[in-house]
């Protein structure tokens, strides 16, 4: 049993002022593995007051020692990497597969941050103006507990590179996940100050980050309607915010894809980490004609996934990370009954064997139309909604009817057709043909989605603030 009762503030590891422990559950067994002392409002005061001194002088800084700083992070994170890909699958419950990738992203933000700093110009000329791009100042960092040091990587190298100081607020179940790249942070011996870290909820530390005026920017990533909280607070210091919140990606399977491809590329779209993504495709289009093949080639691929224990390397998918998710996305699956979609695989309880963790069986409905609950709603669990269309333009229809617009796919064996269909979707991501990340490319959501773009130099610029030099002739 671990107990977590360190926060880090200024370059050191300390007890925080709070007295209230969260417990922590392994989605596995249901099983106590630990506790963590909870920060509080006081204590996010003072790590905010810490960044906000540290930028005094880390805005100042060269780009070649932002440099050597993101090197130096990411040669202590590469020391661990066994103990980042263990925590993971014993916290969170991720799959060995999806730790190791969500490792690689890890490694990749520092990567993409460093790339970025040896290609941008922080001085550019506008009109007969010089424009300096300034750090913006101290950035609080709010992630949720799906790749919880994947978000932590990325909005920090970025922070980094861009010159900002950071308070970072992780999900109060990744508590064990922090404390490893704490460690690795601390190790990089960064100035005091460039990040600190408080463990606590929601509506304690990161309302506080929230409200603070110290805090110039939040870049948030977690549900649309915590998003819609934070937002709503920001704007009263003007804070500036990048949010990256929930979505309900449409997967348009065009009639002349490869089916034997692009069905098992469409439930690993669906299913990644255990459904638990904001960029799963949990919307399968399929033209009305080529549902029966396509139900035929879901049913054979379902039997030989394996839902097992994450430590298992061959899972495919594992459990939910919390009984409070385990629960929402059976009440989800209620729904979809409710409502009247049928049920192709999967359904309501636990798979055999599994009974003791938080374990969903990967479902699938057919029957959907995209006014159901089921088609509209964020499940964030291994649910699949499938829904057929009858031409190209209806295909497209449907893919735009959500309240999101965070990521889409498209599969079609024209390369030009997929490109014109691709650009009429109305997500900051589209993929074509496959799954893939490009870390120098933009990522963000259209409609509730989101807020800005992170990653490439969008994702730098939203951490900067253009100051013109005006000098009339
Ligand atoms: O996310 P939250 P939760 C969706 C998904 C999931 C649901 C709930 O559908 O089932 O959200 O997950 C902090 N002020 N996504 O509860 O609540 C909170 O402590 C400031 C989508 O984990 O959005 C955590 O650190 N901060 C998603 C972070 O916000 C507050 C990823 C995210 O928590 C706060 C995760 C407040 N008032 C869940 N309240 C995605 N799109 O990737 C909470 N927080």
């Amino acid at each position: 049993m671990k107990t977590i009762d360190k926060i880090y503030i200024n370059g050191e590891f300390v007890t925080p002022q709070g007295t209230e422990y969260f417990d922590l559950i392994s989605p596995t067994t249901n099983e106590k593995l630990g506790k963590v002392l909870l920060g509080n409002t006081e204590d996010t005061k003072k790590a905010i007051e810490a960044a906000k001194n540290a930028f005094k002088t880390f805005s100042k800084t060269t780009v070649s020692e932002r440099i050597q700083h993101l090197k130096n992070i990411k040669s202590s994170i590469e020391k661990r990497k066994d103990d980042f890909i263990n925590v993971m699958i014993e916290e969170y419950g991720g799959t060995f597969q999806f730790a190791s990738i969500s490792y690689e992203y890890m490694l990749k933000g520092f990567d993409s941050a460093i790339n970025l700093l040896n290609n941008y110009n922080f001085i550019k000329t506008m009109g007969e103006s010089e424009v300096q791009m300034a750090p913006i100042g101290v950035v609080g960092i709010i992630i949720p507990w799906n790749s919880s040091n994947g978000f932590i990587c990325s909005k920090l190298s970025t922070a980094i590179a861009a010159g900002c100081t950071t308070v970072i607020k992780p999900s109060e179940m990744s508590a064990q996940q922090t404390q490893l790249i704490t460690e690795c942070l601390h190790e990089a011996n960064l100035p005091k100050g460039v990040f600190n870290i408080v463990n606590g909820l929601g509506e304690i530390v990161g309302a506080e980050i929230s409200r603070n005026p110290d805090i110039a920017k939040i870049s948030f990533t977690g549900s649309t309607n915590v998003g819609k909280i934070i937002a709503k607070e920001a704007v009263n210091t003007m804070k500036r915010v990048t949010l990256e919140l929930g979505g309900k990606s449409p997967n348009i399977i065009l009639d002349d894809a490869d089916f034997s491809k692009a069905i098992p590329l469409a439930l690993g779209a669906a299913f990644m980490n255990s459904g638990q993504a904001c960029i799963a495709g949990t919307r399968l289009l399929i033209p009305e004609n080529k549902l029966a093949e396509t139900k035929v080639f879901i049913k054979e691929i379902i039997s030989n996934l394996i839902v097992d224990d994450p430590k298992n390397p061959n899972t495919a998918v594992g459990p939910m990370v919390s009984t409070k998710q385990y629960n929402r996305v059976q009440d989800y699956i209620q729904i979809g009954i409710n409502e009247g979609a049928e049920i192709l695989t999967g359904g309501l309880g636990k798979p055999e064997g599994l009974e003791n963790g938080n374990f969903v069986k990967p479902t699938v409905f057919v029957n959907v139309t995209n006014q159901m609950r089921i088609a509209r709603e964020e499940i964030f669990g291994p649910v699949l909604s499938i829904i057929t269309y009858k031409t190209e333009e209806e295909a497209v229809e449907i893919a735009n009817d959500t309240t999101y617009g965070l990521q889409a796919y498209v599969s079609s064996s024209n390369i030009e057709r997929a490109h014109r269909v691709a650009s009429q979707i109305n997500a900051g991501r589209v993929q074509i043909n496959g799954i893939g990340h490009d870390p120098m490319a933009p990522f963000g959501g259209f409609k509730q989605s989101g807020i800005g773009r992170e990653f490439g130099t969008l994702g730098l610029e939203a951490y900067l603030e253009p100051r013109a030099l005006i000098q009339p002739k």
